[in-house]
Formats: C-alpha cells, structure tokens, sequence
C-alpha cells in the first residue's frame, strides 16, 4: 500500500525537501510544518521551500521561519511535494525536481497529474493535512502536539472552517485526535481568523466605503483604486478576503471586487451564493475558477470595467431591469 511505502522512506531516508505551491495557505503551510515536525523528532534532515512571501498569520508554527524561499543547489535523497496538482504550482522551485533521488507527490485535487516517483492523491480528503495525519497514523508515529497545531491549522483552514462540503466525519474523527494532543484549538482559529494588520484594516475601511448596489440589491460592488495601497502601506493580498464583505450582505447573490492594477486594467473577482454560476461570467473576459468563486482581467479604467461587469452579470441574473 502506498501509505506504507512512504512511511518507509520516511524512515529509511535521512535527507528530505519538502516543498508546496505558490500563493501559500493554511493547508500548504501547515501539511509541510506538520511532517517537518515530526521528521525533525526523528533527527532527520529537513529543508522546505515555497516559492512565495508567507502570510504572516501562520508564523505561529513550529518551523515556519525555516521556510525557504530560493534552493541554492542542495540535492536530496527525498523531495515531497504536498498540495500541488501540478509542478507548474512549485514556481521556480520546479528546479527541485532535478534535485532528488526520489519524488514523493502527496495531494488531495483530483486534476493532479501524478508527476512523482510515488503519488498518494485522495480527493476525498478535505485537506493535505489530513492526508499527513494518515501517514503518520498509518506507520505508528505518534503526533506531537507541535504537529497536532500544524495539521489542524491545515484542515480548520481548507474546510473554511469546517463548513465546506469536503468536510466529512473522518474529518472530525482526525480533529478529535489532535485536539487530545492539548493543543488550544480557539487560539489557533483566532490566530487565523480574527487577526487583521492595522494596513489592511485602514485598507478595508476605505474599500467598504466605496460600496455600491445594484439590480434590486442583488449585486454588491467593491472596488479598489491602485493608490488605496500606498495609502494604507498594505499589499494586494492584504485585501484578498475583502469581497466576502459584498457577498455576505443578505440580499445580495453577487459580490464583485475591482482591484484596479494600473491606469489599463483592473482584476475583478466575483463571488455568488446560491444560483448564479459566476465562472461563466468570468470566462467570458477569459479569466476563470469556479460557480460560487471565480476571477479575471478586464482591460480599461475602474468605471469601464464596472460597466462592462455590471452588464454581463446582468444577463446572468436573467432578470429585466431598467437602469
Ligand atoms: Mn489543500
């Protein structure tokens, strides 16, 4: 059995890498810390990278300050790759894969392309994180309450807390057992969630105030001029959850965030809650993603490509207004 196998290697090999996609999250980060963690008990060997700056709000881990961005040539007896569906998701870190004796591709999306040596994806699992636990359970290591904090910042994360439809009962039965570790479960959850930087909530302030509504309140409009930035001393990413605070008002079906990227273009993100499928809208100006959670680039200024949004979701709400 595959779990078996790489429960092997973990003990036999001595040198790991253990490396995960670009645009970091708390599955990412904490699957990695989780195995590093436990690995380093066993005197093991372990560098890890991520091609990426990391939010900062997981820096509470064990081991996050050894997250590396750049490989300066080392080789390994051991790369594994958690969380991504494909090497194009490593970045430039893709040049690890020359680097290793074996490649271990551990993941939960069921588009991966099984680029490894050894490949255990289970798109069942809600979270990689939960994939670890597994492994780990599965070859008898115990879990150590560093790594019980890193696995469940894994899964509370890529369950959204656990509301997402991924979450199953053996989601909760894995919770369970790392809760009984004594990590402090509430600490990790407003660590993650209730914590804001003063540049982002200066920067959400003056995003919120430009709200606009439209089509009988069910289309909510945030939008974000390039300068907003600079004022706040905040980054794009700082505002990356913003567009939930258009979705979640109560009547509306669609939230679209304008994040203007220069005098040019602007990137828009779209999220709905019930029916609208706002990947077809995306794909329309040839962005992409999912039916409640899509994004794209529109060329012109924020005012443009707010008529431009405006109209298309429009059509989608199949609904007859006059402007
Ligand atoms: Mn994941």
């Amino acid at each position: 059995m595959v779990l078996n196998k790489i429960g092997h290697i973990l003990k036999d090999y001595n040198d790991f890498a253990i490396v995960s996609h670009v645009s970091p999250d708390g599955d990412s980060i904490g699957s990695m810390l989780g195995l590093f963690n436990t690995l380093k008990d066993f005197g093991k060997s372990v560098d890890l990278f991520v091609d990426d700056i990391l939010p900062e709000k997981y820096s509470f881990l064990t081991g996050f300050e050894h997250i590396k961005r750049y490989n300066t040539g080392s080789k390994y007896s051991c790369l594994i790759i958690l969380d991504c569906g494909d090497v194009d998701r490593l970045g430039e870190l893709k040049s690890l894969l020359n680097s290793s004796d074996i490649i271990i591709n551990i993941d939960h999306h069921i588009s991966n392309t099984l680029f490894g040596d050894i490949n255990y994806v289970d798109s069942n699992a809600s979270s990689v994180g939960e994939i670890i636990y597994q492994i780990l359970k599965i070859n008898g290591y115990n879990i150590s309450k560093n790594t019980a904090m890193c696995l469940y910042t894994s899964i509370l994360t890529d369950t959204g807390g656990f509301k997402y439809s991924n979450t199953t009962s053996m989601t909760f039965n894995i919770v369970a057992d790392l809760i009984n570790t004594g990590i402090n479960f509430s600490d990790i959850y407003s660590k993650i969630y209730d914590s804001r930087t003063l540049s982002q909530t200066k920067l959400l302030g003056k995003v919120l105030s430009t709200l606009e509504i439209y089509y009988d309140n069910k289309v909510a409009v945030l939008t974000m001029p390039y300068k907003l930035l600079d004022e706040c001393n905040a980054k794009e990413k700082d505002a990356d959850e913003f567009i939930n605070f258009a979705r979640n008002i109560d009547t509306v079906e669609v939230g679209v965030f304008i994040k203007e990227v220069n005098d040019l273009k602007c990137r828009v993100s779209l999220r709905s809650k019930n029916y609208v499928d706002v990947s077809k809208i995306a794909s329309y100006f040839s962005g992409g993603g999912h039916i409640r959670a899509a994004g794209c680039t529109i060329e012109g200024s924020i005012s443009e490509v707010k008529n431009k949004i405006l109209d298309a979701v429009k059509t989608v709400l199949e609904v007859k207004y006059n402007k």
